[in-house]
Order: C-alpha cells, then structure tokens, then sequence
C-alpha cells in the first residue's frame, strides 16, 4: 500500500552527528524523503505530537527533552512506509532493540531513544499535519 509516514530524528540523534546516516538507511530500503527539514520542535506542536502520553510519569520529560534541540522532520513516502519505517527504527527502548536497527546501533536509552516515527496511517497523517501542515 502506497503511503507517508512521518519521521523525526530527535536532538541526540543531531549531537551525535547521526543524521546521514539514519537517513540513509529509509533510502537504501526505497522509501522516498518527500519533506525534510531541520529545525526546533515547537511546546504546541511537542503536546500536540505526544498527545496519548499526557499524564504518564515520563511525559514532561518527554517534552522536555523534544524541545531541546534542533531536530529533522521528514515526510518519507513507499510501500507500507509506516510499518516500513517503524520496522527499521525498531523497539521504543534502545537497550531491547537489536543490532541492525536505528534505536539498536545509535541509543543507548530510553529517555533519548535517537528517532519518532508514525504508528499508523491515521497518526501519520495527524503528524504530518503537525509539523508541516
Ligand atoms: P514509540 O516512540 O516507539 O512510538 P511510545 O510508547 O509512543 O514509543 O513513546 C513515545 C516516546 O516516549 C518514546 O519514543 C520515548 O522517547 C518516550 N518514552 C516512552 N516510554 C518511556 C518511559 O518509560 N520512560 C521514558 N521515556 C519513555
Ligand atoms: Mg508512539
């Protein structure tokens, strides 16, 4: 099924210097950078994008930390593209993810897990909206 998901390599990910590298990867597997752009996430756009996490015990830390730096926004396009992406990104906590995914060679933990990437059709279109509608 054709479609877009959104993709955002979060502040460690651009310290560390990582970003062609991650980037590189959605390409090699033919998925297609449609938007791409690096730039600070907004307070409304980091609720907005983190919604369903509002009042867990990590939430402001999560917003915090999202805010904190530049980050790459993408919108990449393919065949299954969103569970493509997610597939490649792998397990929210770097520390279970397996070598060969991003979260697995680029994190080390949970807190500053190196990528965001949509979960469904409906929350990319949602996120697309977010950050480049
Ligand atoms: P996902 O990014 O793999 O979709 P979610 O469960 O949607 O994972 O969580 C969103 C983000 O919140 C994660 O990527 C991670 O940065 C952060 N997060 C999730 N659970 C925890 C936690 O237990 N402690 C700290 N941060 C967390
Ligand atoms: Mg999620």
């Amino acid at each position: 099924m054709l479609e877009s998901t959104y993709v955002m390599l979060k502040p460690d990910a651009i310290k560390a210097r990582h970003i062609g590298a991650i980037i590189s990867r959605f390409e090699t597997v033919g998925l297609n950078i449609e938007r791409l752009e690096l730039g600070e996430v907004t307070l409304q756009q980091a609720q907005a994008n983190y919604a369903e996490h509002q009042g867990k015990p990590f939430y402001d830390g999560l917003i915090c930390y999202i805010t904190s730096g530049p980050v790459v926004k993408m919108v990449l396009s393919g065949e299954n593209a969103v569970n493509t992406a997610r597939k490649l990104m792998g397990p929210t906590n770097p520390a279970e993810a397996p070598a060969g995914t991003i979260r697995g060679d680029f994190g080390l933990i949970l807190d500053a897990n190196v990528i965001h990437g949509s979960d469904s059709r409906e929350s990319a279109a949602r996120e697309i909206d977010i950050f480049f509608g």
